[in-house]
């Protein structure tokens, strides 16, 4: 099932019909405990309503934190090594790869987030930026991993590799996250197998494309969500994005106009146009 925040209320869709739910706040409707058995039932009794209209939609997103996890796959590590060598970054980035303690830091508030087909931006005063494509879990107030959506944590690679405690930098500010188009609610874990795809398109041509597989990743993503969860409470429960397996090459850098795809099984595809 899938659950999209738009300018008409929320709306669940299940099995190609979609649903008009009414009487909830956003938060409290993506915090209710058992979410799927809980849409299972609201669905018996919504009306159905004819389809979704893509203008209508926003981010999936109205109270919520989004943080983010990093060097979660091997590609990331070895592009930020890379990035990083002239600064003597390069060490931290092979470190934490291995460490119990995964890389965490915190991506956007809702009000720096876009949704899907809303403009993403990049950075005045940097040279080299990228998307970067990621499984988003969405982790309710209980800390459960609730639902997952797809995620673009765009970033500027100069600012980052010039010295790591740019990082903040180099991840956040305004329109740098974007998330969506829905939160997708499974009976059970998401698959491993499920691939996550990037295609950023410059006009009419695909100047880059890739993807990597979720199994790729080091690391589970309950012990992600253990970590961010340690010493931070979210009473209206938080987005994690859980790092890039997808770098393009380095002489590739993202301009205005790119259309940036990302598609994820089961979940769907966002899009967002660099501004
Ligand atoms: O350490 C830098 C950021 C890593 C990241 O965002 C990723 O691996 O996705
Ligand atoms: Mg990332």
């Amino acid at each position: 099932m899938k659950i999209y925040n738009t300018t008409k209320g929320i709306i669940v869709e299940n099995e190609a019909k979609f649903y008009q739910i009414s009487d909830f706040s956003w938060d409290s409707f993506i915090n209710q405990p058992d979410l799927f058995s809980f849409l299972s039932e609201q669905i018996k009794t919504a009306p159905i309503v004819a389809g979704l209209d893509e203008s209508t939609l926003l981010a999936p997103i109205v109270s919520q934190e989004i943080w983010a996890s990093g060097v979660t796959y091997l590609r990331s590590k070895t592009a930020r090594m890379e990035e990083s060598k002239d600064a003597g970054g390069g060490d931290f980035y092979d470190r934490v790869y291995d460490a119990d303690r995964p890389e965490i830091f915190f991506k956007a508030t809702a009000a720096r987030t876009v949704g899907h087909l809303e403009n993403i931006r990049i950075r005045k005063d940097s040279k080299w930026n990228v998307p970067e494509p990621e499984l988003t879990l969405f982790v309710n107030n209980q800390n459960q991993i609730a639902g997952y959506t797809i995620g673009n944590d765009v970033s500027s690679r100069d600012i980052e590799g010039e010295n790591p405690l740019y990082l903040p930098q180099a991840k956040s500010y305004d329109k740098s996250a974007a998330i969506g188009p829905c939160i997708a609610v499974f009976k059970e874990p998401i698959s491993k197998e499920v691939f996550i795809s990037v295609e950023i398109l410059r006009g009419e041509k695909t100047v880059f494309s890739g993807g990597t597989k979720l199994s790729q990743m080091k690391r589970e993503l309950p012990e992600l969500v253990e970590f961010l969860t340690r010493e931070c409470s979210f009473p209206q429960g938080c987005f994690l994005m859980t790092g890039t397996g997808t770098v393009p090459p380095d002489d590739f850098t993202m301009i205005s106009g790119d259309i940036v795809k990302i598609s994820i099984e089961s979940i769907g595809t966002l899009i967002n146009t660099v501004e």
